[in-house]
């Protein structure tokens, strides 16, 4: 389809842009970084590169045992050279709001043990600011134990709507890969001073592990489009 195509696209321009022989990459979670871990695997072995990867989910796990790439953690290799992730929406000042998959905690902590962090999205993710394209909102990581408190924190302190997020193939709420719950704001709409103030709020309330807000990480993103150019930002 038009949209696999471009995230395709984008996944592989970002891999032949950024991936060198040595590197520790940090692989990211979702539809998108399938393609990237493609192109890596691919990569490698055409060109003999030497590489380590650390995952930031049990998705990202699989992908790398299953392209027999050399699985590594964070344990033994806390100091990446590039992480590669999707995301779900990239504004103008690359702040992305991250988590649609639910994965958002390792992925965070992932790309913050990295030198450089690039996305690869395709354009239905290039946004002019959060909220224009993506209208789930921002996924909050929480302690099960404290989802109600946060929700109406969240909604008292910032308005719009929290909600818990419930799992597809199983009753009851979705569980992380961390064994937490996910509340996604509805936020009303982008604050028009950024988004920092927020982030650290939310980061701020007892019971929220973290935010799917990701400001002032991404060094670049690649967007795959439906003409089958790539644009970057
Ligand atoms: O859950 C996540 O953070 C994923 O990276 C998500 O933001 C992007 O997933 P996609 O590549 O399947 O759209």
């Amino acid at each position: 389809s038009g949209v696999e195509a471009a995230k395709r696209l984008a996944a592989r321009t970002a891999v032949d842009a950024f991936v060198k022989n040595g590197f520790k990459l940090g692989i990211g979670s979702g539809s998108t970084v399938v393609y990237a871990v493609e192109r890596i695997a691919e990569r490698a072995r055409a060109e003999n590169l030497q590489l380590t990867c650390v995952p930031s989910s049990f998705q990202a796990r699989q992908l790398i045992i299953e392209h027999g790439l050399l699985l590594s953690d964070l344990e033994r290799t806390p100091e990446l050279d590039l992480a590669i992730d999707g995301a779900d929406e990239v504004d103008e000042k690359l702040t992305l709001i991250k988590g649609g998959g639910g994965c958002l905690l390792q992925e965070k902590i992932v790309v913050n043990a990295a030198k450089e962090f690039v996305v690869v999205a395709d354009y239905r993710k290039n946004s002019g600011a959060l909220g224009q394209q993506w209208k789930k909102g921002v996924p909050i990581e929480v302690l099960p134990l404290a989802y109600r408190p946060v929700q109406k924190e969240i909604e008292t302190r910032f308005g719009g709507t929290a909600k818990l997020r419930m799992a597809k193939a199983k009753a009851g709420p979705l569980v992380t890969d961390n064994g937490m719950f996910i509340i996604d704001w509805e936020f009303e709409e982008s604050p028009t001073d950024g988004w920092t103030k927020i982030g650290m709020e939310l980061n701020n309330i007892p019971g929220v592990v973290e935010h799917g807000l990701f400001i002032g990480c991404a060094k670049k993103a690649y967007f795959g489009n439906e003409d089958g150019t790539v644009s970057e930002r």
